[in-house]
């Protein structure tokens, strides 16, 4: 097993960065094999519980009230609706539930009703993750209380490239929520964007910043921006999609036991290129019509690509004590890891019902 490493130099990172592309990826390959079965993904599926009239000014978000972007900004959503969405999504095949609010820091008030929020999903059988911007210790404890898996909260980019994009708060604070989170026991699904225009040091220094955290994120979701309209960041340039591959590749060989999540920006994405991202290690994805504000693929869209590439959804696997619970049992891993208990491969099974069989 590659052992984990908490010391990389940018001097390294970038080196695995200007490898020739195939010599990347077969790199990221030969580590992703080692830790995982290279043909499951994860997924997970979004919901924004409260959306838009966010006081920070993180310039690639629709959902900040200081940008013209047409985003109406709404309350927190009721627990049955919240509910009914976490049914769909079940039924639809995901496993993991995540729950994105647009608040620089929750009330405590509202950390309790989403607590509700979070022990009901997870009576309904699915692994529960949400996002609430930056927590105190004290809700990182209640979240954990009520039943909460993991909690997001990205580096979102390089500390140096950071107050390009985001003033209202320090890279800082995001460490202290991400050491609440750890201290309370939870997983934390933490990463990313890049296409921000970035430098590359700065893409890897996201990345070594990343797994040189005291434990490396169980999940790492690397977005790509997804422009709009009226946020700073729109007309961008955009990022060359082989960079972006080399990016999770990357990530891969620095965070081998971790699940690297392509998460914002498939829907601009062709399918060979998310085939190509599977390939330099990404093994999970949002899964669903919609992100928090932005489009997503459409369901049926990512089952036929399943069925296409072989792919087929990774399970829940039983829940360990170790901070990387929701790696597969390399011993059970080639066999079926979807759980549907009919010996055929899940992507075969899967799509008898019209969903991806979880
Ligand atoms: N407000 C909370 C926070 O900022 O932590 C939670 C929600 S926020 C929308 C979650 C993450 O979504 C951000 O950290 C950022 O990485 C990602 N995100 C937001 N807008 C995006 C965009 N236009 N393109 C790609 N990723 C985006
Ligand atoms: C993450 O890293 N990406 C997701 C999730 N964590 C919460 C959010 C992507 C948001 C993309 C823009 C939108 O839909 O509003
Ligand atoms: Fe608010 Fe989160 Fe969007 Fe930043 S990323 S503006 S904190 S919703």
């Amino acid at each position: 097993m590659t052992a984990l490493r908490h010391d990389w130099t940018r001097e390294e990172v970038l080196a695995l960065f200007d490898l020739p592309f195939a010599d990347l990826l077969h790199r990221a390959q030969l580590v992703h094999r080692e830790h995982f079965d290279a043909n499951a993904v994860q997924v997970s599926t979004l919901l924004s519980i409260k959306t838009g009239g966010c006081p920070e000014d993180c310039a690639y978000c629709p959902q900040s009230a200081r940008y013209a972007t047409g985003l109406k900004a709404e309350k927190l959503m009721g627990l049955d609706v919240v509910l009914d969405k976490a049914r769909q999504a079940k039924a639809a095949g995901a496993t993991r539930f995540c729950m994105g609010a647009a608040w620089r820091s929750p009330k405590d008030k509202d950390v309790q009703k989403v607590a509700e929020m979070v022990g009901a999903v997870k009576a309904l059988g699915l692994e529960t993750c949400a996002t609430l911007g930056m927590l105190s210790g004290d809700q990182a404890r209640a979240l954990k209380t009520a039943g909460l898996d993991y909690y997001n909260h990205n580096l979102d980019t390089a500390p140096e490239f950071y107050g390009d994009v985001i003033k209202t708060r320090e890279y800082q604070d995001r460490l202290d929520t991400l050491e609440h989170v750890r201290d309370a026991g939870m997983k934390t699904c933490c990463g990313g964007i890049v296409g921000m225009g970035e430098t590359r040091a700065q893409r890897a220094g996201l990345l070594q910043t990343l797994a040189n955290l005291p434990q490396q994120p169980t999940s790492v979701p690397i977005n790509r921006l997804v422009q709009v309209a009226g946020t700073p960041l729109a007309g961008t340039a955009l990022l060359d999609p082989f960079e972006f591959v080399r990016t999770i590749a990357v990530a891969r060989l620095l965070m081998p036991q971790s699940m690297v999540r392509l998460s914002a920006g498939r829907a601009e994405m062709s399918d060979e290129l998310q085939a190509l991202c599977f390939l330099a290690g990404a093994n999970s994805i949002f899964y669903g019509e919609k992100l928090l504000t932005t489009g997503n693929p459409d369901v049926a869209h990512d089952q036929a690509l399943f069925v296409r590439l072989g792919v087929h959804p990774m399970a829940v696997v039983e829940q360990s004590s170790t901070v990387h619970a929701d790696i597969v049992d390399t011993d059970t891993a080639a066999g079926p890891t979807c759980g549907n208990g009919s010996g055929l491969a899940c992507a075969d099974s899967s799509l008898v019902d019209g969903s991806i069989a979880a």
